[in-house]
C-alpha cells in the first residue's frame, strides 16, 4: 500500500480499526498518493482523506458499476491486462451498461460528478489500491460486493502489482490463520472443500482410514453436507423446522471457544436459543456475554481458557505472512490452553489416540506446536503451506530486524525469502508470496498467475486460459493444474517409474511426496496451474454481481427493478427468508436507517477491552450517532437517551450523540458494547460486571444474510426511534 498513487477506502474504517494499516497508508499520501473514501458515515479515516463520499448503505455495487461503466465507455481500462487475463470482460461490459451516472446517483445518492472523477482518477493512477472490509461483506449482497471491486481492479489493470490489488483488512488478529484453518462449517483447512474426495485427502494426513472418519458422523451424507453457520445456529436450536436438514434433530449443545455471543444479529434469537440446548459450554478467558444473556439456571458451564499471552505457535496476518508467536508467561491461576482443551475433550469423547496419530510417533508422544504446523504445513497443499515448518517460521520472527519493512525481503540469515513466508510458499526453498497474481517475478521468488482451477473452456465458451505466464516459466501462456497425468507433458521432465508410482492419480493439491509440486517449480511453472480472472461463477445465484436492494430498504420504489432473490432452501441448514422479507414495506414503520460497525478502544464484543479498566475509560458508554436534523425533528438532544426499535422486534435504550457523521436518514451504533438487556443493565452474574457496559447493537440488527455465505446483514437495516 506504501506504492499507491491512489487508494479507494470502500466499506472500510483503517484508522479506527487497523491503526498499523492506516499507518502504511499515511506513508503513501505523504508521498502525495490520493486517499477517497466511501462510507455512508464521515468516519475517522474519511477524516484523513483527500476526499469523502457518503453512500447509502447497500449500494456499493450500483457505484462501482457506475465507474467501471464510465471508465469502458471512455476507453480507460487496461486493454493489456484484460485481454491477455481476464475472462468475462463482454458480460460485466453489458451489465455495467445499465448503470449509467443518473442511474447510479439514484440508488446510492452519489453525484455524477463524484462516480466520474473516481473513475478518471483511479484509472490515471498507476497503480491504484482498493481496500475494503465489513462495510461491503455484512450485506445479502456481500459475496457479491467481494466480486465487483476484484473485477473493478482486474479492468484497471492492478491485480498482481506492488501499490495495487484489492487489500482486505482482515478482523481478529489471526483471522486469516482461523480461515486458513477452515474453522467453517463448509470446508476443511486449506479450503479443500467438504467433498469425499477433501475428506479423504484428510483421513490420509491424520493417518486415519476413511471409513473410521466417517464414522464420527450419523452418516456419510452427513459428513458431505455443510453445517450451521454462526448466523444459523440458532435457528437449529429453536426451530425444529429445520431438523430436516439437520439429521432428524434439533441442536442440543453448544459449545464456545472464542466467540463473544452478542455479535451476532438478532440477539433475541441468540438469547432463545441459549436458553432451550440441553447443553451449554464456554471456553473464555473472561465471562462469557452468554452469561448474561441466558436465563438458565442449570447445565451451563463456564471453564477458563487462556489468552493468546500464554500460548505458542503461528499466526496469520492479513497479508497472508505467517508470524510466530511466543509465549509471554504460563498460564495464570486455573487457565488452561485452548488445545489442551480440545486433548482433553478428545480423550473424554474417545477418540484422543485417532486425534493425534499424525503428530510425532504416532503414539501421543509429540512437540507441541511445531508438530502441528507440521501437520497442517502437510496438509495444506492448496494454498501451498508445504513450505512451513516451525522452525523457519521462528527464524523469521527471531531475525525479524533482517527483513525489508518495505519489501518484505530478507538479507543475512533469511536472504532470500520474504518476511513470514506469505502463502503460496511451495517447498522448503520457496521464497514465499509476497504480492498474489504477479507475473513479473519467477515463481521460486514470488511470481504466479490466477489459478487454473476451473479448466480451460469458460463457462460461456472462450478460454479460461491467458496469453502471458509469470517470467522465467517454460511456457509462455496459460496452463492447467498439474496432476499425474499431464506433470511429463506440461514440464518437459521423465519421471523414474517409482516416481510415477508415489503419485499415481494425485494432483497437485494431494500429493504426499510434492513430485508434482517440485517438477514445476523445476519447470518455473505454478502446480496450481496459469490461468484467467474469472468474472463469472455459473454456481452462484448471480454469475456475476447485480445490484440488488438490502431486504429491509428505505428505497420501497426501487424494488421494482432491484429486488432481492427468492427465498431460499437450505442456507447453511436453514429456510432463509429474502423476497418474503423483502415485500413487506417495512420502512413505513422503521423509518430510519440502521448502520453499525466499531470504536478503537474495544474489541469486538468488548468482553476484554471493557473490562480492561484504561480502555474503559477511554470509552465508557454506549452510544448512538443522530444527524442534527433528525435529532430535533424527534426533540431529541446530545446526551439525552433514546429508545430504538428493530424489526426483529427488539429494543434498546441508549443516549443519543448528535453528530454532522451520519446522513439525516441514519443513525450509527457500535457494535462493541454489551451488558444491557432493554434497558436494564443488572444482568450479569456476581462480580463479573466488566468497567464498561451498554445496549447491545444486536438487539435491534435485522433479519438478512448474504446468499452465499450466510453473513448476516448487520450494515444496512432499519429502526423506529423515540426520546426516551
Ligand atoms: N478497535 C477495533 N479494531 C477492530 C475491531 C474492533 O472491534 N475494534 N474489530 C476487528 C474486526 S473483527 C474486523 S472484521 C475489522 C472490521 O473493520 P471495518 O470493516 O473497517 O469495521 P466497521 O467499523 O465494522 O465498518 C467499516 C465501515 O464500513 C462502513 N459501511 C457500512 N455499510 C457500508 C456500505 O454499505 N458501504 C460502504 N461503502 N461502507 C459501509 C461503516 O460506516 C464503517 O465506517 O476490524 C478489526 N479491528
Ligand atoms: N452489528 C454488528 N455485528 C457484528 C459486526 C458488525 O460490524 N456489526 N461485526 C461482526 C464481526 S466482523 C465479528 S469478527 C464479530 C466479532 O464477534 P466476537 O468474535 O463474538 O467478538 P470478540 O469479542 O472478539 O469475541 C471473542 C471472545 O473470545 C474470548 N477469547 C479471547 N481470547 C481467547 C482465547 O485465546 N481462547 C478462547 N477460548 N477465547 C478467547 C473473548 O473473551 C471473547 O469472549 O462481530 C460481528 N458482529
Ligand atoms: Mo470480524
Amino acid at each position: 500500500m506504501m506504492n499507491s498513487k491512489y487508494i479507494l477506502v470502500i466499506g472500510a474504517n483503517p484508522a479506527t480499526n487497523h491503526p498499523v494499516s492506516m499507518q502504511h497508508i499515511l506513508r503513501a499520501k505523504e508521498k502525495g498518493m490520493k486517499l477517497v473514501v466511501v462510507d455512508p458515515r464521515f468516519s475517522k479515516t474519511a477524516a484523513m482523506g483527500d476526499e469523502y463520499i457518503r453512500i447509502r448503505s447497500g449500494t456499493d455495487i450500483a457505484f462501482v458499476y457506475g465507474v467501471i461503466n464510465y471508465i469502458i465507455e471512455h476507453d480507460l481500462y487496461d486493454k493489456e491486462f484484460v485481454n491477455e487475463r481476464v475472462y468475462g470482460f463482454s458480460e460485466i461490459k453489458k451489465e455495467a451498461a445499465q448503470y449509467p451516472l443518473n442511474v447510479v446517483e439514484n440508488i446510492t445518492g452519489i453525484k455524477a460528478e463524484v462516480v466520474e472523477r473516481v473513475a478518471k482518477e483511479m484509472s490515471a493512477a498507476k497503480p491504484a489500491s482498493l481496500i475494503y472490509n465489513q462495510g461491503l461483506t455484512q450485506h445479502t449482497v456481500g459475496s457479491s460486493n467481494t466480486r465487483i471491486v476484484i473485477i473493478l481492479q482486474s479492468i484497471l489493470g492492478n491485480m498482481g502489482k506492488s501499490g495495487g490489488g484489492v487489500n482486505v483488512l482482515r478482523g481478529h488478529d489471526n483471522v486469516q490463520g482461523a480461515s486458513d484453518m477452515g474453522n467453517l462449517s463448509h470446508t476443511l483447512p486449506g479450503y479443500y472443500g467438504i467433498g469425499k474426495g477433501a475428506w479423504k485427502h484428510y483421513a490420509e494426513v491424520w493417518k486415519l482410514p476413511y471409513e473410521k472418519v466417517v464414522s464420527r458422523f450419523k452418516s456419510e451424507e452427513m459428513m458431505l453436507k455443510r453445517g450451521f453457520a454462526l448466523s444459523t445456529w440458532r435457528f437449529g436450536a429453536i426451530n425444529d423446522d429445520f431438523n430436516k436438514y439437520n439429521g432428524g434433530d434439533r441442536i442440543r449443545a453448544v459449545i464456545v471457544m472464542g466467540n463473544g455471543i452478542s455479535t451476532t444479529a438478532m440477539t433475541d434469537l441468540t438469547k432463545e436459543a441459549l436458553d432451550k440446548v440441553d447443553l451449554l459450554v464456554f471456553f473464555d478467558p473472561y465471562i462469557n456475554d452468554a452469561s448474561m444473556l441466558t436465563t438458565r439456571t442449570d447445565n451451563l458451564f463456564c471453564f477458563p481458557s487462556t489468552t493468546q499471552m500464554e500460548n505458542e505457535g503461528s499466526v496469520t496476518a492479513t497479508n497472508r505472512s505467517y508470524q510466530w508467536r511466543e509465549k509471554v508467561i504460563e498460564p495464570l491461576f486455573e487457565c488452561v490452553p485452548d488445545h489442551i482443551i480440545m486433548f482433553d475433550m478428545a480423550k473424554r469423547l474417545g477418540f484422543y489416540e485417532d486425534f493425534v496419530k499424525s503428530l510425532g510417533d504416532g503414539k501421543g508422544n509429540f512437540k507441541w506446536p511445531d508438530d502441528a504446523t507440521a501437520e497442517f504445513a502437510n496438509a495444506c497443499r492448496s494454498i501451498g503451506l508445504q513450505g512451513y515448518s516451525a522452525d523457519r517460521l521462528r527464524k523469521h520472527m527471531r531475525n525479524w530486524k533482517y527483513f525489508d519493512t518495505h519489501t518484505l525481503m530478507g538479507t543475512g540469515p533469511v536472504k532470500g525469502e520474504y518476511f513470514g513466508l506469505p502463502w503460496p510458499c511451495w517447498n522448503e526453498k520457496h521464497s514465499g508470496t509476497p504480492i498474489l497474481y504477479n507475473i513479473s517475478a519467477p515463481v521460486m521468488q514470488g511470481g504466479m498467475g490466477f489459478r487454473a482451477k476451473w479448466g480451460e473452456k469458460g463457462p460461456e465458451g472462450g478460454s479460461l486460459l491467458p496469453s502471458v505466464a509469470p517470467k522465467g516459466s517454460r511456457i509462455d501462456k496459460g496452463y492447467v493444474e498439474v496432476t499425474s497425468e499431464n506433470v511429463e507433458e506440461l514440464t518437459g521432465i521423465k519421471l523414474s517409474p517409482e516416481q510415477k508410482e508415489l503419485i499415481k492419480g494425485r494432483k497437485w493439491s494431494t500429493d504426499p511426496t510434492n513430485i508434482l509440486v517440485n517438477a514445476m517449480l523445476g519447470a518455473g511453472l505454478v502446480p496450481c496451474g496459469n490461468g484467467r480472472a474469472r468474472f463469472i461463477v455459473p454456481q452462484f445465484i448471480d454469475k456475476w454481481p447485480k445490484h440488488r436492494e438490502p431486504l429491509h430498504t428505505p428505497r420501497e420504489d426501487l424494488l421494482k427493478k432491484y429486488h432481492t432473490w427468492v427465498d431460499q432452501k437450505n442456507l447453511y441448514r436453514i429456510d432463509a427468508r429474502f423476497e418474503s422479507e423483502q415485500n413487506h414495506n417495512w420502512v413505513k414503520d422503521f423509518p430510519i436507517s440502521l448502520l453499525t460497525g466499531r470504536l478503537v478502544a474495544h474489541m469486538g464484543t468488548g468482553s476484554e477491552t471493557r473490562s480492561a479498566k484504561y480502555l474503559a475509560e477511554l470509552q465508557g458508554e454506549m452510544f448512538a450517532e443522530i444527524h442534527p436534523n433528525t435529532a430535533s425533528k424527534y426533540g431529541i438532544l446530545d446526551g439525552e437517551f433514546i429508545w430504538i426499535h428493530g424489526t426483529h422486534g427488539g429494543k434498546i435504550k441508549t443516549k443519543a450523540k448528535v453528530t454532522y457523521k451520519v446522513g439525516e436518514e441514519t443513525i450509527f451504533l457500535p457494535q462493541n458494547f454489551s451488558g444491557q438487556w432493554e434497558g436494564v443493565d443488572d444482568v450479569y452474574p456476581f462480580n463479573t460486571d466488566p468497567y464498561a457496559k451498554g445496549a447491545i447493537a444486536n438487539a435491534v440488527t435485522s433479519y438478512g444474510f448474504d446468499v452465499n455465505t450466510a453473513c448476516p446483514e448487520t450494515k444496512s437495516g432499519l429502526v423506529r426511534i423515540e426520546k426516551a
